[in-house]
C-alpha cells in the first residue's frame, strides 16, 4: 500500500500580483501529482488549502480539473478535505463541484450519506460521518475549523468523533503547538498534541507551510504526524536561499525550506521534493547610499536568473533613502521578480543634554503630536474622565472655523489672553511633559 500526501497547493495565487506566479504555484501543483503517478501510489490525500481562495476563479478551476484529470485517467482516488483558504461557511463548496466531477472524494462531517467505491459513511446524530475506503485502509478526516470549534468545555470534540484503527489514516488541516514551533503559527496554534484522537497509523495534516515531521517514537502516538507544507514558497520565511551582506557576503541554502510532499509506504514516510523557483532573502546593512548600491552591485554574482529577489535596506543613512533609487540596479540581472524593503533610519539626532525634555520634543514634534501627547500621557486610572477631555479636545482640533470673521475672532481673543499675561491653552489641560514625566 503507497499513497501521496499533498497539502497547501493555494492553487490561483499570484504572488506579488505577478502572473507567472499564478503559474508556478500549478506547476509545483502539477510535479506533485505527476511525481505521484510516477512513484505509482494506490491513492493520493489532499490534507486542504488546495486553493487559494474558497470562490476559485474559473481559470484555476479549469486548471485544477486539468490536473486532477491526470489521475482519475489512472484510476487513482483523491481524497480530500478543505483547508481554512478554501472552506465556505455552508455546506457546498468548490470542492462539491470537484466531487461531481468524480475528480476528488471529500472525507468530513455532512450532512447527507455518501457511498461509492471509495466512500462510506456513518450516522452520528443527524449527520454522517463521510470516510475513504481503499482496499482495507479507511482515510478519516474534517476540514478545517477553529480553535473554539474543535475544543468545548476543554474536552477534544475530534477525540469524541474519531477512533483510530490499525489501518486507518487521519486527515486535518490545523496547526498542532508541538510542531507549530518557529514557524509563524506558533502563538495561533488550533491542537494541542494531547488533542489529537488516539489510534491511527498516519496523520496527514496542512495549514503549517513548512515541512514538518513528527514520528511515533518521539511523541509516543500510534502513528507519524507529518506537514509536507506548501507546495510553493508562500512568503519570505520560506525563501530558498539567505544573503546577509553586512562586512562580507554570506549565501545560504535554507535546507529547512525544500518544497514537496510525502509518499508513504507501508505507513513510512518519504519526502519527495519538487522543483521550485529560486527565492532569495537578502539583507543589506550600509551606511550610505553609495556603499548601498555597491553591495548590491555585490550580489549580483550569487543569485541565480530567473529567480525572486527580495532584499532588505538596513542601516542609517542622512536623509533616508527611498527604495526607487535602487531599481535600476537589478533591471538587466534577468530576475523574474525583485523588490526592496526599506529599513534605513534617516541620521540620529545628537541629544543636546542641557535642554529640557520639553524643548527637545518641540523640536521634534510638530504642535499637534505634542498636544496628541500629552493629552494621551493620562494617568490610565482616570481613562474615562480623561477620554471626555481628550474627545473635546480632538473635536476642537477638527472643527475648522466656520468663516474668516470667526477665525479673526478667535486670533484676537488669543492676543487678548496673551496680553493678559494667560497661557495660552492648546487643550483642555496646560501639563507639561516635563511635569508629566517626573523630571522637574
Ligand atoms: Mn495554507
Amino acid at each position: 500500500m503507497k499513497f501521496a500526501h499533498i497539502a497547501d497547493a493555494h492553487l490561483g495565487r499570484e504572488q506579488f500580483q505577478q502572473p507567472f506566479r499564478y503559474r508556478d504555484y500549478l506547476n509545483a501543483f502539477r510535479q506533485a501529482i505527476e511525481k505521484s503517478i510516477d512513484e505509482r501510489v494506490d491513492f493520493i490525500l489532499l490534507a486542504g488549502d488546495l486553493f487559494h481562495v474558497s470562490k476559485p476563479s474559473p481559470k484555476a478551476i479549469r486548471d485544477a480539473v486539468e490536473i486532477l484529470s491526470l489521475v482519475k485517467k489512472k484510476n487513482i482516488p483523491v481524497f480530500a478535505i478543505e483547508g481554512n483558504h478554501d472552506k465556505t461557511i455552508r455546506e457546498t463548496s468548490i470542492y462539491d463541484l470537484l466531487e461531481h466531477l468524480g475528480l476528488i472524494y471529500t472525507v468530513g462531517i455532512k450532512k447527507t450519506p455518501r457511498e461509492s467505491e471509495f466512500q462510506k459513511s456513518v450516522k452520528k446524530g443527524n449527520l454522517y460521518l463521510v470516510y475513504g475506503v481503499f482496499g482495507d485502509i479507511e482515510i478519516y478526516g474534517l476540514r478545517h475549523n477553529n480553535r473554539w470549534q474543535l475544543i468545548k468545555n476543554g474536552r477534544s470534540i475530534l477525540k469524541s468523533i474519531f477512533r483510530g484503527g490499525s489501518n486507518s489514516v487521519l486527515m486535518l488541516h490545523q496547526a498542532i503547538d508541538y510542531l507549530a514551533e518557529g514557524t509563524p503559527y506558533k502563538d495561533a496554534f488550533d491542537l494541542k498534541l494531547s488533542e489529537i484522537p488516539e489510534g491511527f497509523r498516519y496523520y496527514a495534516l496542512g495549514h503549517i507551510h513548512m515541512k514538518k515531521e513528527l514520528r511515533k517514537e518521539e511523541s509516543g502516538l500510534s502513528g507519524d504526524i507529518i506537514y509536507p507544507g506548501s507546495l510553493e514558497r508562500t512568503e519570505i520565511r520560506e525563501a530558498s536561499h539567505k544573503i546577509t551582506y553586512d562586512r562580507r557576503i554570506s549565501v545560504k541554502k535554507l535546507e529547512e525550506n525544500i518544497k514537496g510532499f510525502y509518499v508513504v509506504e507501508d505507513f513510512e514516510p518519504r519526502f519527495v521534493e519538487i522543483e521550485t523557483r529560486p527565492f532569495y532573502n537578502v539583507l543589506i546593512k550600509g551606511n550610505s547610499k553609495i556603499e548601498l548600491r555597491n553591495k548590491i552591485s555585490d550580489i549580483r554574482e550569487h543569485v541565480e536568473k530567473d529567480s525572486i529577489v527580495l532584499i532588505t535596506l538596513e542601516g542609517v543613512v542622512k536623509g533616508g533613502v527611498h527604495v526607487s533609487e535602487f531599481y535600476d540596479l537589478l533591471k538587466d540581472w534577468d530576475l523574474s521578480y525583485y523588490n526592496f524593503n526599506n529599513r534605513v533610519s534617516s541620521e540620529v539626532v545628537g541629544i543636546d543634554p542641557t535642554k529640557t525634555v520639553d524643548e527637545l520634543l518641540n523640536e521634534i514634534l510638530s504642535d499637534f503630536e505634542r498636544d496628541l501627547f500629552l493629552q494621551l500621557a493620562n494617568d490610565p486610572r482616570k481613562f474615562s474622565e480623561e477620554l471626555d477631555n481628550f474627545i473635546d479636545w480632538l473635536m476642537g482640533v477638527y472643527k475648522h472655523p466656520k468663516s474668516s470673521r470667526e477665525a479673526r475672532i478667535i486670533e484676537e481673543e488669543n492676543k487678548e489672553r496673551q496680553k493678559e499675561d494667560k497661557p495660552k491653552v492648546k487643550g483642555p489641560k496646560a501639563k507639561t511633559i516635563d511635569a508629566w514625566l517626573g523630571m522637574r
